[in-house]
């Protein structure tokens, strides 16, 4: 068997088990991946409408989020909005707002560092609604016209009592 043919057949043995080790590099990687921190919910959920005045953001992770991992928060227009201060605690990412945000949309950018030190950066939109557009406090308004009704009554009970006893 000349030389050559033996040469040949190690390269491709050796190009075959690269290839095998290569591959079996490329299936863990996604298993890798996996393991890193992954937005599993939020509050405000991503594309709600919440009413006005939103105080907090909350994120939760596929593994508790480690110290650094930060909340920035971006209106409709791009431009960051101030006051916003992200913490974690009870495994979770927070944010409290310097309320009340206006209405408008907005994109919540976060970034997760794991335990590993690598960090996830993810983003989602939500809408702070118009105050208008609340439901009107009906409850809250009979309440008042109730009390406003009994307050206004008061002297002419007191006048008819008044004229009684004279
Ligand atoms: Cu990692």
């Amino acid at each position: 068997m000349p030389c050559w043919s033996r040469c040949c057949r190690n390269v491709v043995r050796r190009l075959i088990l690269a290839g095998l080790l290569l591959s079996l590099a490329l299936l863990a990687l996604p298993g890798l991946a996996l393991a890193h921190a992954e937005l599993t919910a939020s509050e405000p959920a991503a594309g709600s409408t919440v009413p006005a005045g939103l105080s907090r953001i909350v994120l939760a992770f596929t593994e508790p989020p480690a110290l650094g991992s930060t909340i920035a928060l971006y209106t409709g227009d791009f431009e960051a909005v101030p006051g916003v201060d992200s913490y974690v605690a009870n495994g979770q990412l927070w944010a409290d707002l310097d309320p009340p945000l206006p209405a408008g949309t907005y994109s919540v950018q976060w970034s997760a560092l794991s335990t590993d030190g690598h960090s996830v950066q993810g983003s989602f939109e939500f809408a702070v609604a118009d105050e208008a557009s609340a439901p009107f406090p009906w409850p809250a308004f009979v309440c008042v016209l109730v009390v406003l009704i009994l307050v206004g009554s008061l002297p002419f009970l007191f006048a008819r009592l008044h004229r009684r006893t004279v």
